[in-house]
This record gives C-alpha cells, structure tokens and sequence, in this order.
C-alpha cells in the first residue's frame, strides 16, 4: 500500500449506492488513473460494494476499498482505507468502530494492504459530516490536525474531505507543509482540469467522486490533467 501511496497523484472515487454504467465504469478503469476507491456514506451494503468489486476486477486497475461500515467490508480489493475521522465531536468516528472492527478481523488484517487516514470533513452540508457529528474546525485547527496526524498517530493518510464541494487550495497548501511523511490527500468538488490541477500542485493526490456521475467525459479528462504535471 505504501508504494500506492507514493506514487499516487490522481484517484476516482465510486459511490456503491449510486449506479454507473459499464460503459462508463470500463472509461473509469482505463483511464490511466492510479487506482479506484469504492466508498460512500449512505445506502453502502455489502450488495453494492461487491458489485462494483465484480466489474472493476475486468480491469488492471488497482481497487481500494475505504471503508463505510462494518457490513460492507469483504475481502477481494487490492488495498483497504480505514477512515479516523478527526474531527468529529464523538469519540466513536475516531477510534471505537475501527476497535470493533479489529476485535472482528484482525486475524484475517494484512498490514501491507490497510492504510489508515486521519480523516478531517470540511464541508458542513456533506452527508459524512452530518453522519459522524463533525465540528467545523477553523484553519488553524485543520493545520493542527494535520501535524497530529503525523507527528501524534503517524497515520500515513491525511484527508482532506470537501466532498461535494470545493476547498480553498490556500489551506491545503498550509497543510501540506506540515506533512513530511504522512501523504496528503484532496477529495471534494472538482469539476474540470484546471481545478484538479489547482489542488494537484497541493496535495499529493486528488480523488475525483461527483464529477464521474455528472459529466463522465470531464472526469476523465482529469487524469490527464494532472498526470500531466511534473
Ligand atoms: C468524496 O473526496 C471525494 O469522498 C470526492 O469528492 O465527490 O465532491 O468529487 P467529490
């Protein structure tokens, strides 16, 4: 997973409650993009998430799962995300599902395929914002969860969240010079090439979800636009 996360500048993210065509899904998996995250917040079950694992296996692609609930976690992908979100208010978001979810796999868990992100949810309106009682936190405290997440958790994920809409490239830039080890991920309301370029020249990777429901031919453009860069 570490060498993923090296080299990773651009990912798509697909929402297993929503449907994609084949058509499109096969564009998704050859589009040159790094690899593919299935995850979402509502309406994630184990039918969906398997779906979408069947038709993304056609492809080469390396397949991530991040993981939404403990009912739709299966075995099958290439690599797992487990979200910390940090700033939520409930200590549950942060560290008791991951314990239970522990308690439950552990022996099956392998390290080498399991990244855990500090997560920080930066749009109030987002359904995971709401679902995981987060606090909108100012940038002062965003840069501050970011060295946490480094320095206190030595997570190897820092993600910023905006699903939805977009975020203020200055703060991700703030944040990326905190981080040294931890890699830094951008998900959240890109919607053409010049801004998944903006938040590329930040953030080590950017996630594009939205985009790829709303306008398949934009979302495809942007792998090109930022493995473009240098
Ligand atoms: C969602 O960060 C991703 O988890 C991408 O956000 O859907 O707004 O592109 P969008």
């Amino acid at each position: 997973m570490n060498e993923l996360l090296t080299n990773c500048r651009h990912l798509f993210k697909l929402d297993p409650a929503k449907d994609i065509s084949d058509e499109d899904l096969d564009a998704i998996c050859q589009s040159g993009t790094d690899a593919v995250i299935v995850g979402g917040t509502d309406g994630v079950t184990l039918d969906g998430v398997l779906d979408l694992l069947s038709r993304i296996r056609r492809h080469t692609v390396p397949c991530i799962l991040e993981i939404s609930n403990m009912a739709s976690i299966t075995p099958g992908f290439d690599y797992y995300l487990i979200p910390m979100v940090m700033n939520s208010t409930e200590k549950k978001w942060m560290m008791d599902i991951q314990h239970e979810a522990i308690k439950e796999y552990r022996d099956s868990m392998n390290w080498d395929e399991i990244a855990v992100e500090g997560y920080c949810i930066l749009n109030e309106h987002a359904k995971a914002f709401e679902q995981t009682n987060c606090e909108l936190p100012g940038d002062d405290d965003v840069v501050a969860y970011a060295y946490m997440a480094e320095q206190i958790f030595h997570l190897p994920v820092f993600y910023m969240e905006y699903s939805g809409t977009y975020g203020d490239p200055e703060l991700v830039k703030d944040v990326k010079e905190q981080l040294h080890q931890t890699k830094l991920i951008y998900g959240g309301g890109i919607e053409n090439n010049s801004q998944a370029r903006e938040m590329k020249e930040q953030a080590d990777t950017i996630v594009v979800g939205n985009l790829i429901y709303s306008d398949i031919n934009k979302a495809l453009k942007t792998v090109q636009a930022v493995t473009d860069m240098n």
